[in-house]
């Protein structure tokens, strides 16, 4: 495909995308999400990739969805674009490997949504987030309603959503939607040091680590428990966490 509005680098076991459409604050509109999940197809098949980060070119992460695009939208339009960007944000949030948002600017409405669908959020201190959807007579729609509450506490993602406010990304950090908050111009040091770091660790490990954390959430603690010692168990048959072991046991490291 064509790429315009993705760049994509793959190195060392790390993909790093970047949505470069900085005129339009690289606001979301279905070329991205066209691209986007053209960029998932090739990515999910490939095993040498273990770690995703996303960022944003210029002074936004993402600004929210294209409201340009939106406000020609009739109903059916409407809907179309709903179900695409819902689709594409579990697709996301789905991904077998980990999934680093780098927050460089602001992550306004739906941008605050593709977020909170990544694993962790690592955040510049220029980086703003926000629900704005109250201003334009809307709720969010891409999930906002559910994650920010799952990530935040209901009286957060209440305060966020009814107010329209935008938060600092000390703020955001204060609150649990980010794990980290950076200078500017160390924000892609330190997310490439954390991605070089979860891809250096057993890769299987990693894999089933997020799978049964994501599939928790929606299990009693007693099914999520057990989900939790079928996998333990079946990892006694992976060499990977047999290498693990012995290098313990020998002192050296594990060769993965
Ligand atoms: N869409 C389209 N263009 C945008 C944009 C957006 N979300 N945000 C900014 N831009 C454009 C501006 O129109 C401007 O374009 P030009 O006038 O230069 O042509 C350019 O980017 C630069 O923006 P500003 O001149 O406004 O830059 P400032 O630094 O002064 O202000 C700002 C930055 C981020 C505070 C401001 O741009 C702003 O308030 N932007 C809008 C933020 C916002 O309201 N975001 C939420 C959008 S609503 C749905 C699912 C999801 C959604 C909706 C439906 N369904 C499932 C149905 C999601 C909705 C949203 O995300």
């Amino acid at each position: 495909m064509n790429y315009q509005i993705l760049k994509i680098q793959i190195a060392d076991r790390i993909a790093v995308v970047t949505i470069s459409r900085p005129a339009a604050l690289n606001a979301l509109n279905t070329r991205f999400f066209k691209e986007f999940n053209h960029f998932l197809d090739d990515l999910e098949p490939r095993d040498d990739v273990k770690v995703l980060v996303i960022t944003g070119e210029g002074k936004a992460f993402v600004a929210g969805a294209d409201i340009a695009e939106m406000v020609h939208m009739n109903s059916d339009e409407g809907y179309a674009f709903s179900t695409f960007g819902q689709r594409t944000f579990d697709r996301l949030e789905q991904l077998r490997i980990p999934v680093i948002a780098a927050v460089n600017g602001y992550a306004l409405g739906g941008g605050c949504e593709l977020t909170m669908a990544c694993d962790f959020r690592i955040a510049s201190k220029q980086a703003k987030f926000g629900q704005p959807e109250m201003n334009l007579g809307m709720i969010p729609g891409y999930a906002a309603t559910q994650r920010l509450s799952r990530l935040t506490g209901l009286g957060n993602a209440l305060y966020l959503i009814l107010t329209a406010d935008t938060i600092s990304a000390d703020d955001a950090l204060r609150i649990g939607l980010v794990q980290k908050v950076t200078e500017p111009e160390l924000l892609m040091v330190e997310v490439m040091k954390l991605a070089t770091k979860i891809a250096g660790n057993g890769s299987q490990a990693v894999v089933t680590s997020k799978r049964i954390i994501r599939a928790g959430i929606a299990k009693s603690f007693q099914e999520a428990s057990e989900l939790e010692a079928i996998e333990f168990g079946r990892q006694f048959d992976d060499q990977a966490t047999k290498e693990g072991m012995k290098a313990f046991l020998e002192k050296r490291k594990p060769e993965w």
